[in-house]
């Protein structure tokens, strides 16, 4: 038992003793609903969860069992409270209208229930992320109310479901991140005030994509591989766990830059990574901790969704690593690093396949 240590409960009343107390009830009802996901992916195969359905989400992907039921277990830990104008998720078309048996409040809470939920059949951690904005008044939420800046969050947080269940959030004044006593049941504070170094040598990337990446992203990662023999002068790690909350867990513990960049592979894409319940929400958790978070020409809180399922490039983590590689977007459009840019990038290999002999 961890006595006198402070509980989530106590952090998120204290405050949010300004907004009396609703945002304070709302997090609580998240953090309940965060327990019960975290209940039901520890059971694993033993809770007949895994595998697929036979339905696909608005993004067109194949929906997990847990996705759905993820989906439902925050819907209805969140629903009745009062505080609520209206919710909108990863896996829901349309945005979901608080029932008429229950009173509205004007916080709208947006979310991925179970992002990296392709980990959750071969048991890798996987996540919730989530988003709190306002509303001026209470009442049913319009469509237009969920567009807006990621800069207008109110709070962004997520849950890791890893050896050990973590939700690390921020209310615009740091971020700090509580692991669940499960003799209590408490979430405890164990990392307050958490900040991401500047520097780093440890970059995440699914380099499957590479030739599909813009020159901007092939420059760096190449620096980044080239290492000491290199104009970096120095060897990098590389990291690619596919669940977006391990890979900014790790960031906010450890340093390093994560990226999701647009490319050429579905010219239709801007990005993978959805912008409303997935980019806003980490990229406002590192700039809480010291960090950056672009999609490469800007930063991504300043996105001005215009699509509820909008998605957009991302590139996160280090500040001194983020800024080298926006500044290397610059360069790419502003033709400035054209001696860089190779004929050699525009082939699949520098040495072609010549016939074994
Ligand atoms: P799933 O939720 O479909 O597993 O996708 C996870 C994710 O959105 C994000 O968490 C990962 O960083 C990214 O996709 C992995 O994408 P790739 O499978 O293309 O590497």
């Amino acid at each position: 038992m961890q006595f006198g240590r402070t509980t989530l409960s106590k952090f998120v009343i204290e405050q949010t003793r300004a907004q009396h107390g609703e945002l304070g009830a709302l997090l609580i009802d998240v953090a309940a609903a965060v327990k019960t996901i975290s209940a039901m992916v520890a059971k694993g195969a033993l809770a007949g969860h895994h595998g697929a359905l036979d339905s696909t989400n608005v993004q067109g992907e194949v929906q997990k069992k847990l996705d759905v039921l993820t989906n439902e277990a925050i819907l209805r830990h969140c629903e009745w409270g009062g505080q609520l104008a209206g919710m909108a998720s990863e896996e829901m078309d349309d945005p979901y209208r608080i029932p008429e048996q229950y009173p509205r409040g004007r916080y709208l809470l947006v979310f991925d229930p179970l992002d990296g939920s392709s980990n959750s059949d071969v048991n890798v951690s996987v996540g919730t992320i989530f988003s709190i904005f306002a509303r001026s008044t209470a009442g049913h939420a319009e469509l237009d109310d969920y567009l807006r800046p990621g800069a207008e969050q109110l709070v962004a947080g997520y849950a890791i479901y890893g050896p050990s269940t973590m939700m690390v959030l921020t209310l615009g004044t740091g971020t700090h991140g509580f692991t669940l006593d499960r003799e209590s049941g408490n979430f405890i504070l164990t990392h307050a005030d958490i900040r991401v170094p500047a520097d780093t040598n440890e970059f995440a990337i699914n380099t499957s994509n590479e030739r599909f990446w813009e020159p901007p992203v092939q420059r760096y990662v190449t620096e980044c591989k080239a290492g000491k023999t290199g104009v970096r002068g120095t060897d990098f790690n590389m990291r690619w766990i596919a669940s977006m909350v391990a890979e900014v867990h790790r960031i906010l513990m450890r340093g390093g830059i994560f990226m999701y960049p647009k490319d050429s592979k579905d010219p239709s894409k801007p990005g993978r990574l959805r912008l409303l319940y997935e980019a806003n929400p980490m990229a406002m958790l590192i700039e809480q901790a010291g960090g950056a978070a672009s999609t490469g020409r800007g930063r991504i809180v300043d996105v001005q969704p215009n699509a509820l399922h909008q998605r957009v490039p991302v590139i996160l983590g280090s500040k001194n690593e983020v800024e080298r590689l926006e500044r290397y977007h610059r360069d790419f459009d502003d033709g400035s690093d054209r001696p860089f840019v190779s004929p050699l990038f525009a082939e699949r290999s520098l040495f072609r396949d010549e016939p074994r002999t």
